[in-house]
């Protein structure tokens, strides 16, 4: 997701940092290219125009013109204007004050719903008694697809037995959950292939008799501009107080991610990134935003390996990432880290930096190449862990024996090692992560 855009923006902002002072004709140029690399991402065609000419008012002034820096500026206007479109802050759910809160999840078939009601009932579940019901009577298996994923994640699921009424359903579901003491009730909902008035009919009475704190439309990320025409009919004919948009990890181009608060009007509130149930995220703009302009995304990260590990050695891992001496140990230390996370794919671009180094994109680790760098790091001695320097060819050699891989593998481990190293001395010699995400890297 937006690593084509990334890389694009990139390469235009590289540019503009080789001149001394911008111009009205650079800024123009520079602004073409941003206007065309947001339309091949699949950005929505009005909310680009509007983008580029808000960025060109923002940019032209005379600040710019007059400024030192003026490549940086114009990553911060940019920067500043895509955290605006994707709606500034996070949104939470707001649960109002009845209890149990209804939230109904609509949307069309296949986008995700069933999935996400579970993993945002286990997202939801460290504060609140979440309660699932499936209101899909319509595919034979689609209720008890839900029972399946609520028993893995633990919750409560409503028993349909032989009702046939989604509407009854769900308000048997509420009052059964609001028996046994649940917080929060989240609707499964039928789903369609379009939009039609049958559907809609349903959901309107749905909604009619639960009355939910909130309706959050499920959108297809890689249904493109499709999913923000739909979630357009949904917040029409039916109302909707935000959006989650699943599958994030695919390889959609994220346009739709970009337009959708901007045409729906709706905040994006959770994104899923993976099948399984810890593949839901709150959405944050500006974390975002960051990521887009290839500034990874140290936070999420962060947040990620609070979850997945103990809060020490979460800490211990920022440390190491902001140290200025990242020895090999640590490289192995972190990777092995990273690994019980998720997908290592997916945590390299969050990693400030790591995103454009081209020899690790390439390399594409998967369990097996995390398994051969460990190996190798094993097979170093602690001296040489602490000081790579000392790894002459004869070393080397030794090292590949020992760990039974190759010479070749142990070259490529130490390039990228020396280029992680590289962007941790950056990092430090601009003052910490802070600065960095602040006053970009360049
Ligand atoms: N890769 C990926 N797959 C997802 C995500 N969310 C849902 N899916 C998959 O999309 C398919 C349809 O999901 P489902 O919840 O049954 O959709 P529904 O018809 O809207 O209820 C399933 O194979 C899910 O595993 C996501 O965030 N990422
Ligand atoms: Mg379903």
């Amino acid at each position: 997701m937006f690593e084509s855009l990334s890389e694009k923006l990139e390469g235009i902002f590289k540019k503009l940092r080789g001149r001394g002072v911008l111009n009205e004709e650079s800024v123009n140029a520079a602004l073409r290219e941003i206007r065309m690399a947001l339309l091949e991402a699949d950005v929505n065609f009005k909310v680009v125009k509007d983008f580029i000419e808000e960025v060109r008012l923002r940019a032209v002034g005379k600040e710019v013109l007059d400024s030192l820096t003026p490549g940086q500026q114009v990553v911060k206007i940019v920067h500043a204007r895509l955290v605006e479109l994707m709606g500034s802050t996070s949104s939470n759910i707001r649960f109002g004050s009845r209890i149990p809160a209804p939230i109904m999840l609509i949307g069309l078939q296949g986008c995700g719903k069933t999935t996400t009601a579970a993993k945002l009932a286990r997202l939801l579940s460290a504060e609140k008694r979440v309660y699932l019901v499936s209101a899909d009577v319509y595919r034979p298996a689609a209720m008890e697809q839900l029972a399946v994923l609520g028993r893995q994640i633990k919750a409560g699921v409503f028993d349909a037995g032989t009702r046939k009424d989604p509407v009854k359903i769900c308000m048997e579901a509420v009052e059964q959950s609001r028996r046994e003491g649940y917080e929060v009730v989240l609707i499964d909902t039928a789903g369609r292939l379009h939009i039609d008035e049958l559907l809609m009919e349903e959901l309107r009475r749905i909604k009619a008799a639960v009355n939910p704190a909130e309706i959050l439309y499920v959108a297809d990320a890689m249904t493109g501009q499709d999913a923000v025409n739909v979630g357009v009919k949904f917040n029409e004919l039916i109302g909707i107080d935000g959006v989650i948009m699943t599958k994030m990890d695919g390889d959609a181009r994220g346009g739709a991610a970009l337009s959708l608060r901007a045409v729906v009007g709706k905040p994006l509130k959770f994104v899923g990134v993976g099948e399984k149930m810890d593949a839901l995220e709150v959405f944050h703009p500006e974390r975002m935003a960051n990521r887009i302009l290839g500034m990874g995304d140290i936070l999420s990260l962060v947040e990620k390996a609070q979850a997945a590990i103990d809060e020490k050695t979460a800490r211990q891992m920022q440390e190491s990432l902001r140290k200025n001496d990242f020895t090999l140990e640590d490289f192995r230390n972190q990777l092995k880290q990273i690994k019980k996370m998720g997908p290592l794919k997916d945590m390299i671009g969050m990693i400030p930096g790591m995103g454009k180094i081209k020899a690790l994109k390439g390399m594409e680790p998967d369990d097996g190449e995390l398994v051969r760098i460990a190996a190798i790091i094993d097979s170093m001695t602690k001296k040489e862990r602490d000081n790579y320097l000392m790894i002459d060819g004869r070393r080397r050699k030794r090292i590949a024996l020992g760990s039974g891989t190759k010479v070749q593998d142990v070259n490529r481990l130490l390039k990228n090692y020396i280029e992680i190293r590289k962007m941790m001395k950056k990092i430090n010699s601009k003052g910490g992560m802070k600065t960095l995400m602040r006053n970009f890297p360049f």
